[in-house]
């Protein structure tokens, strides 16, 4: 089954997702099997490998490490087309909606055809959608772009919807990794709500309960990287 129809049925069955977001910047792969360990005793569900920027070329041999390591979907989630590499699952295939900044929302997809075309890597179209989690994050910084504010209920939705009308197979309401703030809440059902299609959540989520109000509202995946990246003892919590 693909990535996506497992999304979809997880989505159809009410089974919640979880992604751990690993930056390939950060990740020491000297720790790599005891890291997993405690990811494949969590509820975790897919892999995420991604950051804004990859400043060392490190992504091709830390995906195929990671490969190496589990079993779960390994998905890209490039902060740019550097970070593409063919022994991945699948890529979101991501546009900055949020923003205005072309180079975000069509250029780096162009770029990255050539790449792509010839691979095996699934391709899921994601909207990406900015949100202010009270904190200027990377996805700020290096795109350019503002996000919108969370007051600004109307325009999230609006942007959401304006993904899925064009075919995007998922949305993504990121707060920015280390995010102060989540998405609140009441955004994420209001989205859910209106959407169709599947609705991914993430930045800023560092605690079970927070991870589970992001559930309860209506998100199915959560990504979460930041609070592993500090505490690895959070998996614990994260027992199946
Ligand atoms: C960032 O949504 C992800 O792109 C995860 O954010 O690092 O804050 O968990 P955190």
């Amino acid at each position: 089954m693909s990535i996506y129809q497992n999304i979809l049925l997880a989505k159809k069955e009410g089974k919640k997702l979880l992604a751990v977001l690993i930056d390939p910047e950060k990740i020491d792969l000297e720790n790599i099997a005891a890291f997993f360990e405690k990811v494949h005793q969590s509820i975790a569900t897919h892999i995420f490998i991604g950051g804004s920027t990859d400043i060392n070329n490190q992504i091709e041999n830390v995906v195929s490490e990671i490969k190496k390591t589990t079993h779960l979907p390994v998905v890209l989630f490039p902060g740019d087309v550097s970070q593409i590499s063919e022994k991945a699952d699948g890529i979101l295939f991501l546009s900055l909606l949020s923003g205005r900044n072309p180079e975000y929302l069509i250029e780096q997809q162009i770029k990255a055809v050539p790449l792509l075309k010839n691979s095996s890597l699934e391709i899921l179209p994601t909207g990406y959608v900015l949100i202010d989690g009270q904190k200027e994050t990377a996805t700020q910084r290096v795109s350019n772009t503002k996000p919108i504010a969370q007051e600004d209920v109307e325009l999230i939705l609006n942007t959401s919807l304006a993904g899925e009308f064009s075919g995007k197979k998922l949305i993504y309401l990121e707060a920015g990794s280390g995010a102060t703030v989540p998405v609140d809440a009441s955004i994420v059902t209001i989205v859910e709500n209106s959407l169709e299609i599947p609705l991914i959540v993430g930045g800023g989520i560092r605690s079970k309960k927070q991870l589970d109000i992001a559930f309860d509202a209506g998100a199915d995946i959560v990504v979460i990287g930041t609070a592993f990246e500090d505490d690895e003892t959070f998996f614990e919590d994260l027992k199946k």
